[in-house]
């Protein structure tokens, strides 16, 4: 059974309690039932995992190594910034999959930089919470 870790990083935790202009009124944990139901539909499991926290973040990344076989990262304002997680994904050689609820490449010029985007194997982005069961079905294609 293949095993897919995914990530939300900082202010994600919010979700679905302000901005809902932007990121929608869906909530993290309506998020996190979607993709287990997901999983269940697609015969295979996944671990849901939030941290505000650079470090923390890049520390479950290093984690993946062997014991999942792909990464969907919604690094939040850390795919802008963050080298260290672009590092930790390119050391695990883990396949991972960028995603975001907006679409960045529409938004504010900082977000349309992205450094997960230089070692993620496709992103998807500007479907909302759809994009996470979405993601799913993107990994499960990409390990085949
Ligand atoms: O569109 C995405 O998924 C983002 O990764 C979301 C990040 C943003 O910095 C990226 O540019 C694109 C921000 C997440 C903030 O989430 C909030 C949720 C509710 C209220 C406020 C922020």
């Amino acid at each position: 059974m293949k095993r897919i870790l995914i990530l939300n990083g900082p202010n994600l935790n919010l979700l679905g309690t302000r901005q809902p202009e932007v990121y929608g009124t869906t909530t993290l944990a309506d998020i996190e039932q979607m993709c287990a139901d997901k999983a269940v539909a697609m015969g295979i499991s996944v671990e849901c995992r939030q941290s505000n926290h650079e470090g923390v973040l890049i520390d479950w990344i290093h984690e993946a190594r062997g014991a999942f076989d792909g990464i969907i990262i919604n690094a939040g304002a850390y795919t802008h910034t963050s080298i260290a997680i672009m590092d930790a994904v390119s050391s695990v050689e883990v396949p991972t999959l960028e995603l975001h609820l907006s679409d960045i490449h529409t938004r504010e010029e900082f977000r349309h930089i992205s450094y997960v985007g230089r070692v993620a194997f496709d992103a998807i982005m500007g479907h909302g919470a759809d994009g996470y069961p979405m993601a799913i079905e993107r990994m499960v294609q990409h390990l085949g």
